[in-house]
């Protein structure tokens, strides 16, 4: 069984077996201590040499830190053991012996990096895995609840979505092609079939900015929705983060509590997010002391500033047109602008979501693309779209680890993800 089952609703004086790797252990004499863990928790098993075969317990005496075993035993209340109980041991049985584990306490971070496929078995890591799991999940069960159909874009293209500066090019039989950067020309494509559709992507930025929120290569959950403008584009975005917010208050108490972060906080996510002008923004950031002209684009410092009062997420809108992407729409309100917001996260964490309503004039969009002087053939397919039939339409993209890094309050994003690919490491 799995340990929480054991301790949710085992009997004591019944008989158990668990199995799991050693998350300590000590001897003293005729008596072995070993604390189990699984993906669950951990437990205690107390081998006594006079309870079990005595090849047996010497195999319990012998097995170090993160040796896989299995315990059977008898559930005995124990208020020092982890959880309240211990198992008696009547069987130990070592299924691999552990070399001496490399992680003890107090190592570098560069050390725990290059370790990183032994420390993901660490109690933090395996809970922001099993939060992750659950945004996932949760933001799913919203998505097919709210009429959007899951899609699957290629990784593979010769688009550039979010310009030419960060993109990991390969060769493809010869010709040049990239890793994407965003599924969104794609789910534009599917939106005038489905018209709701997300996708759940990996997504790649060669970027060298060492922040403690840019990734290489991250999770990109997207969505494209036909016949919405830049408000209901929002309002989907708000839905969807609250979402998934109360599903993890919901379900991952425990982890969240492990990290540090109470479910509370997360309970009180709910919409209307606040929206901000970019040009509300900036005084917003003037009147703290920050020296910024209308047109500089927010960073982390702009963004952690602007958002550490707030507990809600908010969304900032009508960008200057020379700080985004070539197909946003223009915003008849403010003309230097487009129809675009993203939303910061509260505490701080700043951009989680950026997105827009999409450009629908075809001349408009070829005449960007020449006055940004980005060569027009990989684009044929998507000009395309705004020739047969186009309708308004809107969509975002969301930071999988950028959401996570913030409600699980994590210094750095690459504690977000299991594998961080960061400028200095494709390792392990
Ligand atoms: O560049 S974005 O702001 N927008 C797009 O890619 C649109 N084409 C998405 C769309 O409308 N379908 O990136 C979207 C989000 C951004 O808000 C971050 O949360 C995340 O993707 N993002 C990143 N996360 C981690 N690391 C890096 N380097 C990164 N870049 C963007």
């Amino acid at each position: 069984m799995h340990i929480s089952d054991v301790i949710r609703s085992g009997k004591e004086g019944s008989e158990y077996s668990i199995r799991g790797w050693i998350y300590r252990t000590r001897s003293s004499g005729s008596i072995v201590f070993s604390v189990i863990r699984d993906q669950t928790g951990i437990m205690q098993c107390t081998v006594k040499k006079s309870d079990v075969p005595a090849a047996e317990f010497d195999a319990a005496g012998k097995a170090l830190i993160e040796s896989s075993v299995e315990c059977t035993g008898i559930l005995k209340k124990d208020e020092r053991a982890p959880g309240g109980f211990e198992l008696r041991a009547t069987g130990f049985r070592v299924v691999a012996f552990a070399d001496p584990f490399p992680i003890t306490a107090n190592q570098s971070e560069a050390f725990l990096l290059d370790n990183r496929h032994l420390w993901i078995r660490s109690r933090e890591q395996t809970a922001v895995m099993k939060i992750k799991e659950t945004l996932l999940q949760g933001a799913r069960e919203w998505f097919s609840e709210s009429g959007f159909f899951e899609v699957t874009p290629p990784i593979l293209t010769t688009n550039a979505c979010e310009g030419g500066t960060t993109l990991f090019s390969l060769k493809y039989f010869g010709e040049d092609a990239y890793l994407s950067q965003s599924a969104q020309m794609y789910l534009e494509a599917t939106a005038f079939s489905l018209e709701k559709v997300f996708a759940v992507t990996p997504s790649f930025r060669a970027e060298k900015s060492r922040t403690p929120r840019h990734l290489t290569e991250y999770w990109h959950m997207e969505a494209e929705e036909a016949w919405v403008d830049n408000e209901g584009n929002m309002k989907i975005q708000e839905d969807l983060i609250s979402a998934i917010a109360s599903a993890i208050a919901g379900r991952r108490k425990d982890e969240l509590e492990l990290l540090g972060r109470k479910a509370e906080e997360l309970k009180v996510i709910e919409p209307p997010f606040e929206r901000l002008t970019y040009s509300k923004a900036i005084e917003i950031l003037n009147g703290k002391g920050k020296e910024l002209a209308w047109g500089d684009d927010l960073g982390t410092d702009e963004e952690r500033l602007l958002t550490e009062d707030y507990l809600k997420p908010v969304f900032v809108t009508s960008y200057p047109k020379t700080l985004k992407a070539f197909y946003m729409k223009d915003n008849e309100e403010d003309p230097r602008t487009y129809k675009c917001a993203d939303m910061l996260a509260p505490e701080g964490f700043g951009e989680i979501i950026g997105g827009s309503e999409r450009e629908t004039d075809y001349s408009k969009l070829v005449r960007r693309l020449e006055e940004q002087k980005i060569p027009m053939e990989p684009y044929r397919w998507y000009l395309d779209l705004r020739k047969f039939g186009s309708v308004p339409h809107s969509g975002f993209g969301m930071g999988v680890e950028r959401v996570l890094r913030w409600i699980c309050r994590l210094e750095h994003i690459r504690d977000a993800t299991p594998f961080p690919r960061t400028p200095s490491r494709i390792y392990p």
